[in-house]
């Protein structure tokens, strides 16, 4: 199988050649020394964007506090500086830029149909709970997180009558949102299973192979996105998976594929559990966004639940950052599902240890919000109510988008937008076309043509569509 690095370059990934070459070079080192020769190879492939202590010849500024000269003996002077990430720089760019029709549709962040940040109901009423509640005090969290919080986590997305948590083969560690989880079962996984080798899908999310290579992981790629048909390479996917050695690491997405808004079937979802479950690879699953795909919680959790359902094992990374829109609270879990209660309880006492020295213990605030709207049963429908008007919102923009495309003729088939699914589109727009809409309309997205839907409303689908409609017809 090639490896195609392609867009993992554009996220700012290493490129083919160091991924090999690192890859010889540390394949008899232990987890510890991966994860230091990865972090050692991440800094020094950082490109030098713009050195600011560089000495510029026009520079006629006598050395002051701030001069170049002034820093030449600084011990951090032979710091290049960093170029900023592929997601969230879109943000720091937006907000340098004065225009009032800029429109920042990077990252993944609903909005309403005001273009504001939203502050969910059941939230503000969680939290008005937890303030007037005088017997909570801010004590130190286990270094697990939140017993309770835990435990309604994985019901959440395994079921509440899944056999896996009554027979309580189920470890669930509170983590810092869906990134943090990611991380913790990456490390856990390097320092004490036996393959070393993740597949993540082409594309994925930008921050995928970086938190997998610093946890000490080998990362590889399964294809999985078909840009000429702009749905899923199902045959490259087998054919990857099936070639992939027995025992790797299997990174799948549990719903509303970022970037691509490409999901498989239920039918071909099965299929996959089936080929992997024959070749003993080992499933990861990101659930960022439960209930943001169709606007409901069990149905997009059922891919997860078809690898539970079968006995196996499989580790399951939860955030609800975008389901409660508790993006800055840091709230999400690890999910390990073992074949028994005794290897649960091994398995939850060294993430104990992978945790501690990361961060001892994780906050408290967000996660007693989280398990107040979970157990009470009001608060929890009416959170499933809220979560539905925001897929439906999301879902409108699409229709929206498509409609006005269509109006103005832009060349093209547009339908893929009304086919995605979640937060995202993949329009298909390249990097010169995104460029070129940043600079003339004030339009903010990643470069690979992924549009965040959730930032959109129907005052602003009219000057995206102008945009698009302005690019396609200047750059074929
Ligand atoms: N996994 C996937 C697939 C994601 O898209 C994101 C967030 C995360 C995990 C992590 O989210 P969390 O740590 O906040 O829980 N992706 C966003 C934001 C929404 C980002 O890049 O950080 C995105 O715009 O792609």
């Amino acid at each position: 199988m090639r490896q195609q690095f392609t867009s993992l370059e554009a996220h700012g990934f290493e490129s083919p050649t160091t991924q090999s070459a690192f890859s010889s070079s540390i394949s008899s080192s232990s987890a510890t020394d991966r994860r230091l020769k990865a972090l050692a190879r991440h800094l020094v492939d950082a490109s030098p964007v713009m050195d600011s202590h560089s000495q510029n010849p026009n520079d006629t500024v006598s050395p002051s506090p701030t001069s170049s000269a002034f820093h030449a003996d600084s011990v951090f002077a032979h710091i290049v500086r960093a170029p900023e990430d592929p997601i969230l720089g879109v943000t720091v760019a937006y907000n340098k830029d004065p225009s009032p029709v800029k429109l920042n549709l990077g990252v993944g962040a609903y909005r309403t149909e005001e273009g504001k940040p939203l502050v969910l109901n059941v939230v503000r009423q969680a939290e008005q709970q937890l303030v007037n509640d005088r017997s909570r005090v801010k004590e130190y969290l286990p270094i697990v997180g939140l017993a309770e919080y835990n435990k309604l986590s994985a019901k959440l997305i395994l079921g509440a009558d899944s056999p896996a948590i009554q027979e309580n083969r189920v470890t669930t560690v509170q983590c810092l949102s869906g990134t943090g989880s990611l991380r913790v079962g990456g490390e856990f996984l390097a320092r004490h299973y036996h393959q070393l080798t993740i597949y993540i899908p082409l594309p994925t999310w930008g921050n995928h192979p970086k938190v997998f290579t610093l946890a000490g992981l080998s990362v590889k790629t399964y294809r999985y996105y078909d840009p000429a048909t702009r749905g899923l390479d199902f045959q490259g996917l087998l054919e990857d998976l099936g070639s992939a050695p027995s025992g790797a690491i299997v990174l799948l997405h549990a719903c509303a594929h970022n970037p691509t808004g490409v999901d498989p079937t239920i039918q071909q979802w099965e299929q996959i559990r089936q080929l992997m479950r024959s070749k003993a690879l080992l499933p990861f699953f990101d659930s960022a966004y439960q209930g943001f795909a169709s606007g409901s919680l069990d149905a997009d959790a059922q891919p997860v639940r078809m690898f539970v359902a079968d006995g196996g094992e499989c580790l399951v990374a939860q955030s609800y950052a975008k389901n409660m829109g508790l993006y800055g609270e840091r709230v999400g879990a690890l999910s390990i599902v073992c074949k028994s209660a005794d290897v649960a309880s091994r398995v939850e006492s060294q993430l104990k240890l992978v945790i501690r020295p990361m961060y001892s213990s994780p906050p408290i605030h967000g996660a007693s919000i989280v398990a107040t709207i979970l157990k009470d049963r009001n608060l929890y429908t009416e959170w499933t109510i809220e979560l539905k008007a925001m897929a439906d919102r999301i879902i409108s923009m699409r229709q929206q988008l498509f409609d006005a495309l269509r109006a103005r003729g832009t060349p093209g088939d547009w339908s893929h937008i009304i086919k995605q699914i979640g937060m995202f589109t993949f329009t298909g727009l390249n990097s010169e076309q995104v460029a070129f809409m940043t600079r003339q309309y004030h339009v903010y997205m990643t470069s690979d043509g992924r549009i965040s839907m959730a930032g959109l409303s129907s005052r602003t689908v009219p000057h995206l569509a102008d945009a698009i409609h302005a690019a396609v017809t200047s750059f074929a």
